[in-house]
């Protein structure tokens, strides 16, 4: 999405689990990755970083409120229903040998007993391999016949629901090697077609650029419908509902249908915003 918008951005690389020493004392809990930082402003959540390029880069087709609904439902199934069924297709002695050859053999241990972890507080049911396999043939087999119709999933442009597509096949490409799809050639000129997208203008940043940033700036106005509900200025915890349920304490300042904001106070940095999307997300009054 970056490389779709040429957008000027820093990448701060973080560990593979926690602890995340650059994203942990700005995110205030949330472990999940990705998340981007603008100043004192955090926002979780693909969506709510789509959103961000979207207005910032004039591109609505990336929000999911401006994107169409076919996209929008198109894009939400395949970051939940098709991204837990891709991480369940390699099988257990598969997956554990990419962990040990990706990382040291004690770092390996140690990732394995944290995946485990989050996986017993999860949500989502596991499908089973074969189920899992099934519904991922199945939506290449989609793919392949909306990309017969348009370059692109949904037009001959891209939308956000091209992006979350892409990133599933990306991550397969990573264990296998990169071998195209068999029977599916619509979908592998189109990997490669979104491949060209590549990053935008990406330099690399430390812990440090991060942190005076957000030390020295404070963080950006709510616009006033967020601010109309009975619930701001409460304090409140929030958390992904599905996985990775770490949650995030500090008092509601914004909320629309869409959003949340809360506040955190911190004497490394003063005031930040913690932004999460509502969808896949739940609040509870502290
Ligand atoms: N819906 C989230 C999903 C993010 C997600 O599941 N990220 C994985 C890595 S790809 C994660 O952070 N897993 C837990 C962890 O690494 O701590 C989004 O789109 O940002």
């Amino acid at each position: 999405m970056f490389g779709y918008c040429d957008a000027q951005w820093q990448s701060v690389i973080s560990p593979a689990m926690p602890p995340r020493s650059i994203v942990d004392p700005l995110a205030g809990g949330y472990r999940r990755i990705p998340v981007i930082q603008i100043g004192a402003d955090i926002f979780c959540d693909t969506k709510l970083i789509a959103n961000e390029l979207a207005t910032a880069y004039n591109k609505p087709e990336l929000a999911f409120e401006t994107c169409g609904k076919d996209v929008a439902e198109y894009s939400n199934y395949i970051d939940t229903a098709v991204f837990m069924a891709a991480v369940q297709t390699a099988t257990p002695l598969k997956a554990i040998a990419t962990v040990f050859k990706l990382f040291s053999p004690l770092y390996a241990i140690k990732f394995i007993k944290d995946r485990t972890a989050v996986r017993k507080t999860s949500s989502v049911k596991p499908l089973g391999r074969k189920p899992a396999l099934k519904l991922i043939a199945d939506h290449y087999a989609d793919m392949e016949s909306k990309l017969a119709e348009n370059d692109f999933l949904f037009a001959n442009s891209p939308s956000i629901a091209d992006f979350s597509a892409y990133h599933n096949l990306w991550f397969k490409n990573l264990s296998n090697g990169g071998k195209p799809l068999e029977g599916q050639q619509k979908v592998n000129a189109w990997f490669n077609r979104m491949s060209k997208f590549g990053h935008g203008q990406r330099t690399g940043a430390t812990k440090k650029n991060a942190f005076e940033s957000a030390k020295n700036q404070t963080p950006r106005d709510i616009p006033e419908n967020l601010l109309t509900t009975e619930n701001i200025g409460l304090k409140v915890e929030i958390k992904p509902s599905d996985y990775a349920k770490d949650s995030v304490v500090g008092v509601l300042v914004g909320e629309n249908q869409s959003c949340w904001i809360l506040a955190r106070e911190t004497t490394e940095f003063g005031t930040l915003h913690v932004h999460f999307p509502r969808q896949g997300f739940e609040i509870r009054l502290l």
